[in-house]
């Protein structure tokens, strides 16, 4: 069978923060323990936390504003990262709840109904608990049938999920699926940390793939997906069950939160993301100028105008390769299908694109898509 994307839903919540609001609280916020630290600071033992600024967010990375859960929390130089309602184990995970927000408008748009699914991924780069799977929650919310389960790798569980699902349609396991994306960002992220406090934002995206026979509308046949990856410690975070098992009785260090070597990420992930997607569509048969559309990650700006330049051999035109970033942030896994999902509908029948996810891992995964 031909594997297909014939929906796709995006949940954004309400809260914005823009980068003039984020960098008033990170400046109060290091104003706040410079004093607390004066005496340290004085005494050449401490160097003092800088101020951010809104142009470099923008110069560096390309964003203007980011979504989130929760604002208070974030923004309040006494918190620094949200606050979000301990739930009853008997309510919705507040996973499950972003993603059936995504969900049901992603199967509204193929015109399937919860009930047909019978294969649910959440693929995300982080799970708000172990077990029970937040994918076997969201098949019971919904009223999906079949099976669910989580899968995480990190910006590129979303086209991983797919080449997942795609899969086991093709193989006939699977009659419908929905991958979906539930990217609680603000959670990990250090909002504390100049060096990578503007990075991140939080949204959830999903997709439903079915057979390409089984559409009911204009649709995207998967024409094939390649994931690939390469260990590296430049994107980390050390948060997990052994907390509690160290020695110190760690509950807030560093490095359990969100931790990159920006540059060297930026500098070993471009060659190897652009490499990867030209491979793919050589293996296919496809040259670079039969491509009407790439939807890339969105980490960074100038990092997709590379990637872009590279993939196509010239500067990508106004709306080839669409960026979200500006508006979202990076949304780790969520970024390349919320560009898919907003830059996709005015391709024509016949039309090629490839949707391509790169980050912690590393890891890098591509789907190419042909308009049916
Ligand atoms: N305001 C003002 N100045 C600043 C700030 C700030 N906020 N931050 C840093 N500076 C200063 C630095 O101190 C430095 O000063 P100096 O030159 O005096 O040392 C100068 O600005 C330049 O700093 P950098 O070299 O760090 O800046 P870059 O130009 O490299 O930009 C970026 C930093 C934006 C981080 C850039 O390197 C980048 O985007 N790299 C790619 C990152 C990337 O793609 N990462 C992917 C990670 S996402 C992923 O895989 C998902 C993980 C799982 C999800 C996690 C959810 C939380």
């Amino acid at each position: 069978f031909k594997p297909a994307i014939t929906g796709t839903g995006v949940f954004t919540p309400e809260n914005i923060i823009t980068n003039d609001e984020l960098v008033a609280s990170f400046n109060a916020y290091a104003d706040k323990m410079n004093a607390v630290n004066a005496k340290a600071i004085d005494a050449g033992e401490m160097a003092p936390l800088q101020h951010s600024s809104s142009e470099f967010i923008v110069k560096a990375s390309g964003i203007e504003q980011r979504h989130v859960l929760d604002k208070e929390g974030v923004l309040n130089p006494d918190v620094m990262h949200p606050q979000l309602r301990q739930r009853d184990d008997d309510e919705p995970g507040v996973m499950t709840e972003m993603a059936l927000d995504a969900c049901k408008k992603a199967l509204a748009q193929a015109q399937v109904e919860a009930s047909e699914i019978d294969l649910v991924i959440c693929a995300a780069s982080n799970m708000e608990r172990a077990y029970p799977a937040i994918a076997i929650e969201i098949q019971k919310e919904l009223g999906a049938g079949g099976f669910a389960f989580d899968m995480n790798v990190a910006c590129s569980s979303a086209t991983f999920g797919i080449q997942a699902a795609a899969d086991m349609v093709r193989a006939g396991s699977v009659r419908k699926a929905i991958v979906v994306n539930p990217e609680i960002c603000s959670g990990h992220l250090e909002w504390r940390d100049r060096d990578c406090h503007f990075i991140f934002g939080d949204v959830a995206t999903a997709s439903v793939i079915e057979r390409s026979e089984d559409a009911k509308g204009a649709h995207f046949e998967i024409i094939s997906t390649r994931c690939a990856t390469q260990f590296s410690n430049n994107i980390r975070n050390n948060n997990g069950f052994l907390r509690r098992s160290r020695p110190d009785g760690v509950i807030d260090r560093r490095d359990m939160q969100f931790m990159q070597n920006g540059r060297k990420v930026f500098k070993e992930v471009v060659p190897m993301v652009s490499t990867h997607m030209l491979s793919h569509i050589a293996e296919e048969g496809i040259s670079a100028d039969q491509l009407s559309r790439l939807w890339l990650h969105q980490a960074n700006k100038s990092m997709n105008d590379f990637i872009g330049k590279k993939v196509l051999g010239r500067t990508p035109e106004d709306g080839e390769q669409p960026n979200i970033l500006q508006d979202y942030a990076n949304t780790s896994s969520a970024g390349s299908i919320i560009a898919f999902s907003k830059f996709s509908d005015d391709l024509t029948p016949g039309d090629y694109g490839v949707i391509c996810s790169f980050g912690a891992g590393y890891s890098v995964g591509s789907v190419l898509l042909k308009r049916r």
